[in-house]
Parts: C-alpha cells; sequence; structure tokens
C-alpha cells in the first residue's frame, strides 16, 4: 500500500521494526522519508486518497462483519469492551498498553528523533508520526518545530478573558477559558461560514489544530506564570523544540527537566479514542464543531477525578502519606494508610484502568527515568513502596479489575523534583499533550469524512422488557 511505501532510505533497524508492526498492530510499514519532503500538509495532501479508498473498501467488504456482541452489562456499565468508533492515531492493548500508530513506547524512544543523543524522544516527531503513520527524519521534526513557533501568537484577548477570572479558580477552568477565547481564530469556523464544500473540511481542520497545538504551551505557562509567579510571563524562546520551550516558558530551564517534558508530552498525547477526553473531543467534533470547541469539550472532561485530575489527586494523595507518616513509612504503615483511604469510601489515585490490565508502560517508562535521573528522591522511594503495597490490597477487594498502576501514579513525583510541586496545575500539562492526539485524529475525522456521532440509548423498562423477552 501506497500509505507505507517503502523507500530506500529505511536503515535495517526500521526494516526489522516494520516487519515486527506488521503483525503486532496497525502500522503496515514504517518508512523513514526523505529530508526534503519537510512539508507535513503536502505529506497528508498525498495519503488522504488512499485512506479514503481504504475505509470505502472496509465498509463495502466488511460493512455487515459482526465485531461483537453488546450485553446489558456493557450498557449500563460505561460501555466497557464495546467497540464503538474508529481511531487511527493508537490502539490500546490490555496488556501492553498503548502502541503509537503501531510502536510501542520503547520503539518510540528508539527511532523517533531526540533533541539529545539517545535522549527522550521530541513530541513533534510524535505529531508527525501520529498524523501521518511515518517515522520522521530529524530535518523534517526541525521543520515542524519550526512552523509551530511559527503558529504560537496567542491575541491579547485570550489573555484578558483568563484575567477576568478569579486567580483561585482552577488551572484547569482557567486553561479551558483561555481555549474557548482561542476559538474566535477558528479557521474551519470561517470556512464553513464561507460555504467550504466538505471534501475540503479536512483543510483548515489542519489549520486550526495545527495553530491550537503551537498556542496552548503559551496559554498553559501564562496560566501557570498567572497563579503560581506573580503574573511574571516568560517568552518564548525559538531555539528550543516545542517540549522544552514549553518548560522554559513555565520557568524551568533544568536539562533534565526539559528531558522529562519531552517525555511527559510524548507520552500522554493518545490512549486510542474511547478514554473520556479523546471521545469527547470526537463526539463534539463529528457535530462539525470546529477543533478549539471540541479540544475545549475534551479538556473538561480531562479534568475529572477518574482521569486527568488523577495526576494531582496523586500527588495530594502521597504528600497526605509523608504529612501524617513521614518519607521513610513502612510497607505496613503505608499498607494501613491505602486501607484508610479505601474505607472512607475513595478510590486509591493513579491505580486501575479502564483497559488495562497491567501496569501502564507510561508508568514504566517514568519509573526507568526516575531510576536515571533521581534515584535518591525520597518520593520516588515511595511511589517504588506504593507499587508493592497497592497492588495485593486492591486485588484483595475482589471488584478491582486492574490493581496494578496508570500513568498518572508516577508524574507528579518526577515534576516535583525538579521544582514544578503545584499539584493543581498537573493536570493542564496532560491537557497540553493530549492536543496532540485528539487534534491529529480530529484531521483525519474530517479527512475520512466521518459522521455524526449519534449512538442508540434505551430507558429500564426497555431493557426490562426485551431482556425477559430474550431469557
Ligand atoms: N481504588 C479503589 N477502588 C477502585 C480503584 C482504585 N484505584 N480502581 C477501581 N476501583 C473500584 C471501582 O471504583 C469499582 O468499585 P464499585 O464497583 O464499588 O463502583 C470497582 O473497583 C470496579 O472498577 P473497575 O472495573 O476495576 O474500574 P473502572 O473501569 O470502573 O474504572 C478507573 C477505572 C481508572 C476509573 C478506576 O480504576 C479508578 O477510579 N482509579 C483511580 C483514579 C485514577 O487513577 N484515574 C486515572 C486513570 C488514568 N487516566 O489518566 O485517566
Ligand atoms: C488516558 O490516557 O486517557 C487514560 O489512561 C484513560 C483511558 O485510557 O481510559
Amino acid at each position: 500500500m501506497a500509505f507505507f511505501r517503502s523507500l530506500s532510505t529505511i536503515s535495517k533497524y526500521r526494516s526489522r521494526l516494520a516487519e515486527q508492526t506488521t503483525s503486532l498492530g496497525s502500522v503496515r510499514w514504517l518508512q523513514m522519508q526523505s529530508s526534503s519532503e519537510l512539508d507535513l500538509k503536502s505529506q497528508l495532501k498525498e495519503l488522504i486518497p488512499e485512506q479514503q479508498d481504504r475505509l470505502k473498501k472496509i465498509k463495502s467488504e466488511y460493512g455487515k462483519v459482526q465485531l461483537g456482541n453488546i450485553t446489558t452489562d456493557m450498557v449500563i456499565g460505561g460501555m466497557r469492551g464495546m467497540i464503538g468508533l474508529l481511531w487511527e492515531t493508537s490502539l490500546l492493548d490490555p496488556e501492553e498498553g498503548i502502541r503509537f500508530r503501531g510502536l510501542s513506547i520503547p520503539e518510540c524512544q528508539k527511532v523517533l528523533p531526540a533533541a539529545i543523543e539517545g535522549g527522550e524522544p521530541i513530541p513533534e516527531g510524535l505529531l508527525w508520526l501520529l498524523l501521518t503513520g511515518k517515522v520522521p527524519s530529524k530535518e523534517q521534526t526541525s521543520s515542524l518545530t519550526g512552523e509551530l513557533q511559527s503558529r504560537c501568537r496567542v491575541p491579547d484577548h485570550v489573555f484578558n478573558a483568563i484575567d477576568a477570572l478569579p486567580i483561585t479558580a482552577h488551572p484547569m477552568t482557567q486553561f479551558a477559558t483561555g481555549v474557548m477565547a482561542l476559538q474566535v481564530e477558528s479557521e474551519f469556523q470561517k470556512a464553513y461560514d464561507n460555504g467550504i464544500h466538505k471534501s475540503k473540511f479536512w483543510e483548515p481542520t489542519y489549520e486550526d489544530v495545527m495553530n491550537l497545538i503551537a498556542r496552548l504551551p503559551v496559554v498553559a505557562s501564562y496560566v501557570y506564570r498567572r497563579i503560581f509567579k506573580d503574573g511574571k510571563v516568560i517568552p518564548s524562546d525559538k531555539s528550543l523544540d516545542y517540549g522544552a520551550n514549553f518548560s522554559h516558558m513555565l520557568g524551568f530551564d533544568d536539562p533534565k527537566m526539559l528531558e522529562l517534558m519531552r517525555l511527559y508530552v510524548t507520552i500522554h498525547t493518545d490512549h486510542e479514542g474511547g478514554n473520556v477526553s479523546a471521545h469527547t473531543g470526537h463526539l463534539v467534533g463529528s457535530a462539525l464543531s470546529d477543533p478549539y470547541l471540541s479540544f475545549a469539550a475534551a479538556l473538561n472532561g480531562l479534568a475529572g477525578p477518574l482521569h486527568g485530575l488523577a495526576n494531582q489527586e496523586v500527588l495530594l494523595w502521597i504528600k497526605s502519606v509523608v504529612e501524617e507518616c513521614g518519607e521513610n513509612i513502612s510497607k505496613e504503615q503505608l499498607k494501613d494508610y491505602v486501607l484508610k483511604t479505601l474505607n472512607s469510601g475513595k478510590v486509591v489515585p493513579g491505580f486501575g484502568h479502564g483497559v488495562l490490565r497491567n501496569t501502564d508502560p507510561r508508568y514504566t517508562c517514568q519509573r526507568e527515568f526516575a531510576l536515571k535521573h533521581l534515584p535518591e528522591d525520597p518520593l520516588f522511594q515511595l511511589v517504588s513502596k506504593l507499587y508493592e503495597v497497592v497492588p495485593p490490597v486492591l486485588t484483595d477487594l475482589g471488584k478491582v479489575k486492574n490493581p496494578w498502576p496508570n500513568v498518572d501514579a508516577h508524574s507528579g513525583v518526577l515534576l516535583n523534583h525538579f521544582g514544578l510541586t503545584e499539584a493543581k496545575y498537573y493536570t493542564v500539562l496532560f491537557g497540553v499533550s493530549r492536543s496532540i492526539g485528539i487534534g491529529s485524529q480530529l484531521v483525519w475525522d474530517r479527512a475520512l469524512g466521518l459522521p455524526l456521532e449519534r449512538p442508540k440509548s434505551v430507558t429500564m423498562e426497555w431493557l426490562e422488557k426485551h431482556c425477559a423477552k430474550s431469557a
């Protein structure tokens, strides 16, 4: 298939990787492109017709193939396990975890361009991969860094809208308000009002998505500096890549923190389509709401404690453990604290998952980062102890389907180590990263002409009657 055509520049390693991903996931063939193909939008223009044909073929050949049975449990149980939407950019395996266009996190760490030799991938590389299904070259990634920098101007009314909120408003409220204020510059909305043909919808969507991704670090760091640093804003540094520049604008220039931010933004981008934020962005986008409206809605889902706010909850919970029991807490004491949390009707934040049934690989790569850069950090050591203590306690409850840690169990202690100690801000970081996954899929939603999302709902009476008849 031309989408994954091979080129002579593919290294042996990449060939092996391509073979491996063929058998494992969505990527049929990974290619490294020649450095002359630097324009991402032209790449998409070439890929879209092929993918449109592919979807048409799936529809005509397999449209009536069953993908599973819907049970009453699924309908009243939050649609767990129910296949319900098309999401091209990533796929989640319950045991193995996420693959971005067929690549696992360790594979991304090997093949995506890094800012320093052997360092963490830079998020622009992942954005390219999610949009095209291809591993970008270093030149392509740098070109994308430049493209994002050229789009990062944020109009004053956005800062004024944020300033209209009390400083005590939650950072996610301030951030989502900033995103809504950015919406007034939507290219999609303008084009739609001017009567654009639906075959061209993806183009202004692409413009909005790229502008949104480019502008979010500016808005997010404004929120941080407004709330926690007396409003002293730090301008963007055009010599830096996306993740590093975001860290810089927040006020953190330690090279290790820049690496952490690159890793953080890369791994939080996408988690297939059914999670609350991605699904919300896709649902709202299906009404042809523009990417700003769709992403603002997604952020409001991310702000819930069972989803993205869990990263805030984890650090606050860890700090409450330390406050009550000290840093050198024994495993027995820690177990008692976990039981106390459960007995007061709360969840243990950072553990469990709607799909995963194993330790989240996003947790594992953060643990590896900690072992490399901050092995002696007392809160990291506490997180390591939690890994031993919490799963057996949750398993003993007899109802928890996944007792293992998720991405949020680890991120806070890393940020805290480098001075970003304000837990209430953490979900904003998650939000900046998630724009890359949701935005990439929104471009494909429009390119593939995916329809309005409108599942059927039923009442309890309907279920009683229907199930009594089928029993
Ligand atoms: N602590 C206590 N109870 C839990 C936990 C946990 N960490 N995880 C699941 N349970 C309970 C859950 O509340 C439910 O109880 P009940 O029947 O009384 O309502 C029962 O176990 C069965 O739930 P599951 O089917 O295992 O999990 P579900 O798919 O419903 O929910 C989460 C998944 C992620 C919402 C849940 O594991 C949780 O609340 N975890 C803590 C919050 C968290 O870390 N969220 C972040 C998820 C990742 N992200 O970034 O979005
Ligand atoms: C996510 O990254 O969205 C979370 O792990 C939640 C999910 O996948 O359901």
